[in-house]
């Protein structure tokens, strides 16, 4: 198509740069006098007409690169009679199927992946209700997009390429390590890789070399506050000021603990490996919910039951689709944590929605220790071995500050007789247990053994958890 640059032409375009020279002048003076940082004004605080054309496009191109790319999306598509001319608008979406976790498993490993192996740079995993783990590639664009989100949600904070930043998430298969390692690195921050474990040389080197921020789960940052004064190390001794805790759920009570005990401010970090990582949500300064980098996932509040769309302050279940990705873009991506979002442009002067607090799951998936487990795993594991029935119970506890996770089981009238009924035999067969567990869930689970007959039957709906952790 030729353009022709008529005089009509040239005065918009002058327009539009006279328009961003204002924006920049208001987001710079706003920010000056505020003293918040914005790491991506352009996106971060669009109108929201701008960010429904946004988001309207790029949803139109994101079906279209699934539809020819992924079999999976393009016979959901096609069942529907959808097509990608269909889908113009953001509030299209409404037309596209849902996806779940069950797809992503059923189609193990890569039956989601749209990008050509050739282009993906990275792959993490998580785990799956029973058997496979998720498996999530990323091509470099998606390493990219990530450390962008991470980038935003570091600078929300605060933090600068003068701080020194530790990054104590798992590093490995879990997204949580990684993921915050990059976000620090592309604002120019130092970064120590300090991963999950080794918390007494961890507190030496926050203390040794002023590190003054810290990625971790809220329940390892207390965990850490309680390692510190055993170690006589108080929080005048360290300089941390800031920290970005996720990966599972907290409250408000913890936050003021941790910051209490470790000196520092705590803000809130979400996300999920099925659509990136940390950083599809974070909080800013004024801490009223998450600022969800919608330029890049589209969030949706559904009844999970219904699947009906629920409106804007509602709680429900948490939907999203991945605007951008090209590893493994998700459509309308049931997360099943429960919350809601909070439309409206936020004191900080960004635009973008925001999402309150996790408040549950629509499933029965627990977070212990940061690691997301479900109890069929645990069933799956306790049904692979003949000595067990299928009675079995997870108790989940809270010992200083630091997830405990108990598992009792049956063992079968056939085998308890004269078999396992000596201390030493029970003893190998919990070990053994352990053992499969372990390598299951990626945590360590004390085996309870029971006689035939003691673990209560539920009345109704069988109930396999004991949670006593307070939240
Ligand atoms: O937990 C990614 C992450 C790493 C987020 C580090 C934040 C920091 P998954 O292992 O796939 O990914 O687990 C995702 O964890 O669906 C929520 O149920 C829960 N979750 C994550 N962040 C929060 C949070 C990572 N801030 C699942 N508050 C999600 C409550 C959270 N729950």
């Amino acid at each position: 198509m030729i353009r022709r640059y008529s005089f009509g032409n040239k005065l918009k375009e002058f327009g539009d740069f006279v328009l961003l020279l204002c924006r920049i002048y208001l987001f710079t003076t706003q920010n000056h006098t505020k003293n918040y940082m914005i790491w991506n004004p352009n996106k971060e605080c669009m109108s929201r007409d701008e960010m429904s054309a946004l988001q309207g496009k790029r949803l139109h191109k994101i079906v279209e690169y699934v539809y020819h790319n992924v079999p999976f999306y393009r016979n959901k598509l096609q069942e529907l009679d959808i097509r990608p001319d269909d889908i113009q608008t953001i509030e299209d979406i409404n037309k596209l199927p849902f996806t779940t976790k069950k797809d992503l498993r059923d189609n193990y490993p890569f039956g989601l992946q749209a990008a050509p192996q050739s282009q993906i740079i990275r792959i993490h995993a998580s785990s799956g209700t029973t058997g496979n783990p998720t498996i999530v590639g990323y091509t470099r664009k998606d390493v990219g997009v990530w450390s962008e989100c991470m980038a935003r949600c570091l600078t929300a904070y605060g933090v600068t390429r003068d701080d020194i930043f530790s990054v104590a998430y798992g590093y490995g298969l879990f997204t949580g390590g990684l993921g915050a390692h990059y976000g620090v690195e592309h604002i120019g921050a130092s970064v120590i890789p300090a991963g999950t474990g080794n918390t007494e040389k961890h507190l030496k080197l926050i203390r040794d070399l002023g590190i003054t921020g810290l990625a971790c789960t809220p329940s390892y940052a207390l965990y850490l506050a309680e390692t510190m004064d055993k170690l006589g190390i108080k929080k005048e001794d360290i300089r941390l000021r800031v920290g970005a805790f996720g990966a599972e759920p907290w409250t408000e009570n913890m936050r003021k603990e941790i910051e209490e005990r470790l000196g520092l401010k705590g803000y809130n970090i979400y996300g999920l490996s099925e659509v990136m990582g940390p950083s599809v949500s974070y909080e800013c300064q004024m801490q009223h919910g998450s600022h969800i980098c919608e330029d890049h996932f589209y969030p949706e509040i559904i009844n999970p039951v219904t699947l009906e769309k629920l409106p804007a302050g509602q709680t429900g279940e948490l939907v999203f689709t991945t605007l951008t990705k090209e590893g493994m873009p998700v459509l309308r991506y049931r997360t099943r944590d429960l919350c809601s979002l909070l439309p409206g442009t936020c004191d900080c002067g960004r635009t973008s929605v925001r999402m309150g607090r996790i408040e549950g799951r629509s499933d029965d998936m627990l977070i212990i220790r940061g690691i997301n487990v479900f109890p069929s795993q645990v069933e799956s594991v306790v049904l692979s071995m003949p000595e067990f029935a299928p009675r079995y119970m997870l108790v989940v506890d809270r010992v200083n500050n630091l997830d405990t996770l108990q598992v009792q089981v049956e063992i079968r009238q056939e085998y308890f007789t004269g078999v396992f009924d000596t201390p030493a035999a029970v003893d190998k067969l919990e070990k053994k247990l352990a053992a499969k567990l372990k390598s299951v869930l990626s945590i360590a689970a004390k085996v309870q053994l029971k006689a035939p007959n003691t673990i209560e039957r539920s009345q109704g709906k069988s109930a396999h958890v004991i949670d006593k952790r307070k939240l």
